[in-house]
């Protein structure tokens, strides 16, 4: 497990979990969200924890891995979460199957107002040449199932194939409204599905702060009430009171 540790000053306020099936993109988002990049990634081993500070809050971020032997880890990502993002891959049908068949159980550990959010990723795999700046169909060495970028010795400098979109916005929606079900979630109490449905790419960042920033938003009641409720109880911190010493104190007599 990698990312940043908080100290105690940057203690996490709440909780949001990736979740997702291998290979549609979770660590790409967050690498795209925090460092604004678009990396090579590796596929994730266990879980990666990061810290976003919005505002004066602390958010923890949890990347989780899709693969399936670390599937028993899944439940205990969302110990406590207050929002858990599931993410597909609009141009993998089984993906958003997956979301329901194998993930959806492992957030019965999250917290009972949880926020859900059903996430298509890779969205400009679908996009037209066209929409593609500087894109080309093809180059010297693709077939014209890719939209290739080409320097100005027309050599290909970015490709990527060209997919067929095999999930619609409606699907989502639909997954969604079965999520509020299952939850038992009275449907009018909560955000519209529209709302908690996003499209995004990680290679492109299109939608991804929205994603991200949406939600951050979306919890900050969450966590001023998980502050009060902590401020009205009478439990004393004692690492409020900075670290325990065994120096003297100075200036008493004897
Ligand atoms: N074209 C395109 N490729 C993407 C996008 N997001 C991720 N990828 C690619 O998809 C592959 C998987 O991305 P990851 O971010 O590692 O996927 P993951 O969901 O974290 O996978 P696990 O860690 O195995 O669960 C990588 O080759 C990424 O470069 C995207 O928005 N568009
Ligand atoms: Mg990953």
């Amino acid at each position: 497990m990698r990312g940043a540790v908080p100290d105690r000053a940057r203690r996490p306020d709440v909780k949001l979990v990736l979740l997702g099936d291998m290979n549609v993109g979770k660590t790409s988002l967050l690498h795209r969200y925090m460092d604004k990049r678009f990396y090579h990634t590796i596929s994730t081993v266990g879980g990666a924890f990061y810290l976003k500070q919005w505002g004066p809050y602390n958010i923890s971020i949890w990347d989780t891995a899709g693969r399936e032997q670390f599937h028993g880890l899944g439940s205990m990502y969302c110990r406590g979460a207050t929002a858990v993002i599931l993410t597909y891959d609009v141009t993998n049908r089984q993906s958003l199957a997956e979301l329901e068949e194998r993930f959806l159980s492992l957030t019965d550990t999250a917290n009972d107002d949880c926020i859900y959010a059903v996430v298509g990723n890779k969205t400009d795999l679908t996009e037209p040449i066209a929409v593609r700046e500087n894109y080309e169909v093809g180059c010297p060495i693709h077939t014209p199932n890719y939209a290739c970028q080409l320097n100005s010795s027309a050599s290909p400098t970015s490709c990527s194939p060209v997919a067929e979109r095999e999930v619609q916005k409606e699907d989502a929606v639909a997954l969604y409204q079965r999520i509020l079900r299952h939850k038992a979630v009275d449907e009018h109490l909560s955000p519209p599905a529209e709302r908690m449905c996003f499209e995004t790419s990680a290679k492109t960042g299109a939608n991804v702060d929205a994603l991200f920033e949406t939600l951050f938003d979306m919890v900050l009641p969450s966590i001023l009430r998980k502050r009060s409720e902590s401020k009205a109880s009478s439990t004393i911190d004692l690492e409020d009171y900075g670290p325990v010493t065994s120096k003297p104190i100075k200036g008493g007599c004897c």
